[in-house]
């Protein structure tokens, strides 16, 4: 099983969207094993923005990510970072496919309404920087022989 790190972001609040965004995950049978609100903070944007200090528009996703407090969740499947990157679509809004989270809600290059892991060990670095291990809960999820065939987990 893999654990990702998924962001509501500003916009989504702001929209209106939790919900039904959330929701889209958990039919897809994805368990959520940590969820929390957090505004995010100066270090903290720097840290999970690092590669894009350097762009002219780092100014603007900086005020965009602390205009609000975000949502954030960690979330869990076989090959999860895959699967849920698929499900959220490329960067920008106006080029995700339809039927992506982006490409359903969002017309922007910045404001793309969630954040999601992209590998392996970006996953594992994002789920440290913001949940502490106390905040992430494993549980037995009842569907699981339903979700997955039995060589899958
Ligand atoms: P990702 O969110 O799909 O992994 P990244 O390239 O890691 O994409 O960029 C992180 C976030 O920075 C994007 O989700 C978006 O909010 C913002 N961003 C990326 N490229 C642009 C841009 O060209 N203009 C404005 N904001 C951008
Ligand atoms: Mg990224």
């Amino acid at each position: 099983m893999e654990r990702t790190l998924v962001i509501f972001k500003p916009d989504s609040l702001n929209r209106g969207l939790v919900g039904e965004i959330l929701h889209r995950f958990e039919r897809k049978g994805l368990k959520l094993v940590g969820l929390k609100m957090m505004h995010l903070n100066d270090d903290l944007i720097g840290e999970h923005y690092f590669h894009l200090k350097d762009k002219p528009f780092f100014p603007h996703l900086k005020r965009f990510m602390q205009s609000a407090p975000s949502v954030l969740l960690v979330i869990e499947g076989v090959n999860a970072i895959t699967v849920v990157r698929n499900l959220v679509g490329v960067t920008k809004g106006y080029e995700a496919e339809a039927g992506t989270i982006r490409g359903d809600y969002s017309l922007s290059g910045q404001c793309n309404v969630v954040h999601a892991s992209d590998s392996q060990v970006s996953s594992d670095i994002e789920i440290a920087r913001f949940f502490k291990d106390e905040e992430l809960f494993s549980y037995d999820k009842i569907d699981l022989d339903f979700v997955y065939s039995v060589d899958e987990i």
